[in-house]
């Protein structure tokens, strides 16, 4: 057995997110497939035995069974001593950057991506989904302009943590073109040694 686990599918850039991390920092790990498609997450089993959010990731290291991708990503950087902050002051900005992403940048885009890029759904809820995905990538692109990460010149968890869905390549309505640092700034992680997009890290779930 692998000394980590992690709970997830290809499609889901919050697994992602995670996968990435340990495959940059070279751990060995495996992934325990969750069948997300056919409501795997909401059944009582998973949520008794796996995490009671019902969500996937969930990261298990031995007796430490771990939920929410930023927590992960957390525990992650203080145990491989990678891509964590250098100080009490970073590890704030890098907390806020993360919030930001769990609520608004990933949390809008990947619900308008399942909506929209996974089940062809375009409706009023669309719509809204991607004016206020459009507003927090305005202000990350605002950002990234004239800085290479996040947090200043290296990448951190927080670029880990919103870089998540950003290699998946279903039609959103979002144009790539209309955020230039965005790109740039995926292109720079995508050029760390060992990067892989999500679906070599992790199967598709939904049935083709
Ligand atoms: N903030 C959570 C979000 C996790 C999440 O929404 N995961 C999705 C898959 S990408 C899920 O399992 N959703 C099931 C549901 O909401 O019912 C994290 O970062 O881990």
């Amino acid at each position: 057995m692998a000394e980590y686990q992690l709970y997830g599918f290809g499609e889901s850039g919050n697994s992602y997110k995670v996968a990435l991390m340990l495959t940059l920092c070279g751990c060995d790990w495996e992934l325990v497939p969750v069948d997300f498609f056919k409501g795997e997450t909401r059944e009582a089993a998973f949520r008794a035995s796996v995490n009671p959010l019902g969500e996937a990731p969930v990261l298990v290291h031995g007796d430490v069974r771990l939920r929410q991708s930023g927590v992960i990503l957390d525990y992650l950087a203080e145990r491989t001593g990678r891509f964590g902050a250098r100080n009490e002051a970073e590890r704030r900005e890098i907390l806020s950057w993360m919030f930001f992403d769990n609520h608004k940048f990933t949390g809008y885009y990947a619900t308008l991506r399942f909506l929209r890029g996974l089940q062809g759904t375009e409706n009023d809820v669309t719509a809204f989904l991607r004016s206020r995905t459009l507003s927090a990538w305005h202000i990350v692109e605002k950002h990234l302009t004239g800085q290479h990460f996040m947090i200043g010149d290296r990448p951190t968890i927080a670029d880990l943590s919103m870089c998540g869905y950003v290699y998946y390549t279903e039609e959103t309505g979002i144009p790539p073109a209309t955020f230039p640092a965005i790109r740039r700034w995926a292109d720079r992680i995508a050029a760390l040694p060992g990067w892989k997009p999500p679906y070599d890290l992790m199967p598709r779930a939904m049935p083709a």
